[in-house]
């Protein structure tokens, strides 16, 4: 590991970072591999970190079309928390959360993880009745959650509104004080570089075309920069995982959505836990420029554009401002969006396919993010071994055939 002093990093500052090293290689893809990697967002290179690490397995390619952590892994609101409701999200989610935990020191790299506390309003009595029931569930699975008062609230935030005049008056919450945000190009980056640095081939502007099969089982993929053979081939392709499952001859019961954030201007520290309101539909924090990070629930039309429409926006700023009165002088600075995957009961696949050797990551719809280390962690296992790991396991895709879903709709947080 390169070290650097105090001098090093000025004069690289002062000279336009020419000599600085490059955190990963860019090779040129190798003929062939034991694991193909499809999807260089986060979960994507989680999985080959995992694949390398823990299970001994290098001779790995992560294949991204564009540039890493250029899909939603660069595009979220990093919203980190694992106050699900089932037994089996709760599980990957707080696996997840716990390997956030240690991320930073795994990785020799600094994710900026803060845990400064995830709060879900409730505004009525049956957000109050449903809150009071998924935090026994969630205390239940030895997960941190508690409730608190309006008076508790205004005290965590002084900036929101308790008043009882409000179109939606604020009633109570539930909070997750180990949740809170990790800087996402980080995650990407320092998954990044830890799999390069064992071996792992990571190949950007590389868009895979085809998945080439033989006797029920594949061989490859066909790309942009041609074809690669592969023993195993695992897709993690946030956003276009329907296109990937089509490339290889099966369907997949996913939805693909436009999911919109915003930011807006710099302003002085005010606000240091993340809000969340799934009934007025909006969430907000506060990032560590100072801007107020804005988001809400998916465009409800389906698109594979990485843009949204104005209404979602316009609602959410009405929802803010009435959350918060004291933000309606704050200009908004700019406006993204990024392609989610949803399942019919919010939940994400990682699964075996019909194909022997092909495995899916996809459908984690708006929540991911958080999942990333954890999903890409049991990802490695179920591919390395072929079967899929206690945690992936009920996440497979027969589970829309034997009817074994798990509605994770109430905890999604933002309405998809
Ligand atoms: P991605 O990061 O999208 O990576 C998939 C990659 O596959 C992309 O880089 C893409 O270019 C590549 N790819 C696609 N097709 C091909 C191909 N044919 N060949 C090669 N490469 C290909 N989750 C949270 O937990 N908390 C949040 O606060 C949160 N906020 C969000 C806000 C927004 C606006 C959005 C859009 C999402 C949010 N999410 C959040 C969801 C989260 O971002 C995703 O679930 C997660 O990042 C998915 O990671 P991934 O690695 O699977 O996908
Ligand atoms: O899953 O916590 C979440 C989330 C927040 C914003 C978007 N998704």
């Amino acid at each position: 590991m390169q070290r650097y002093s105090i001098f090093s990093l000025a004069r690289n500052a002062l000279t336009g970072h020419r000599n600085w090293p490059q955190a990963w290689r860019s090779p040129a893809p190798k003929p062939e591999y034991d694991v193909v990697i499809v999807g260089g967002g986060g979960h994507g290179l989680a999985t080959a970190y995992y694949l390398a690490a823990e299970h001994g397995i290098a001779n790995v390619a992560v294949l991204e079309k564009g540039w890493l952590g250029g899909g939603n892994t660069g595009r979220n609101t990093t919203i980190i928390r694992s106050n699900y409701l089932w037994d089996e999200s709760a599980a990957i989610y707080e696996k997840a959360l716990q390997l956030y935990e240690g991320l930073s020191r795994e990785l020799n790299f600094n994710i900026m993880l803060s845990q400064r506390g995830v709060l879900n309003l409730a505004h009525n009595e049956h957000d109050l009745k449903e809150m009071a029931r998924r935090v026994r569930a969630i205390r239940g699975n030895g997960i941190d959650s508690e409730i608190l008062s309006p008076a508790e609230i205004k005290k965590l935030v002084p900036a929101i509104n308790v008043s009882k005049d409000m179109r939606y008056p604020i009633l109570g919450a539930s909070l997750q004080r180990r949740g809170g945000v990790a800087r996402h190009d980080a995650v990407a980056w320092g998954f990044a570089r830890g799999a390069d640095a064992r071996g792992v081939d990571i190949v950007q502007n590389c868009e895979v075309t085809g998945i080439d099969r033989k006797g029920g089982r594949v061989t490859g993929v066909r790309t942009s920069l041609g074809p690669i053979k592969a023993g195993k081939v695992g897709v993690v392709v946030a956003g276009h995982a329907s296109v990937l499952a089509g490339m290889a001859g099966f369907r997949l019961p996913i939805d693909s959505h436009p999911l919109q954030a915003m930011v807006s201007e710099p302003i002085k520290p005010i606000l240091d836990c993340v809000v969340m309101s799934n009934a007025v539909h909006v969430y907000v924090s506060q990032s560590d420029k100072g801007e107020l990070v804005i988001g809400a629930g998916i465009d409800s039309f389906n698109s594979y554009a990485q843009r949204g429409s104005w209404q979602i926006i316009e609602g959410q700023m009405g929802a803010l401002v009435e959350l918060f009165p004291v933000f309606s002088r704050l200009r908004l600075m700019r406006s993204w969006g990024g392609i989610v995957d949803t399942c019919p009961d919010a939940s994400p696949i990682l699964s075996k396919t019909p194909v022997e050797g092909l495995y899916f990551n996809c459908g984690w719809g708006t929540g991911g993010f958080k999942a990333t280390p954890g999903s890409g962690w049991a990802f490695a296992h179920t591919i390395a071994r072929d079967e899929p790991h206690p945690l992936a396991a009920p996440f497979s895709l027969d589970r829309f055939t034997t009817g074994a879903l798990i509605d994770e709709h109430g905890a999604a947080a933002v309405a998809h």
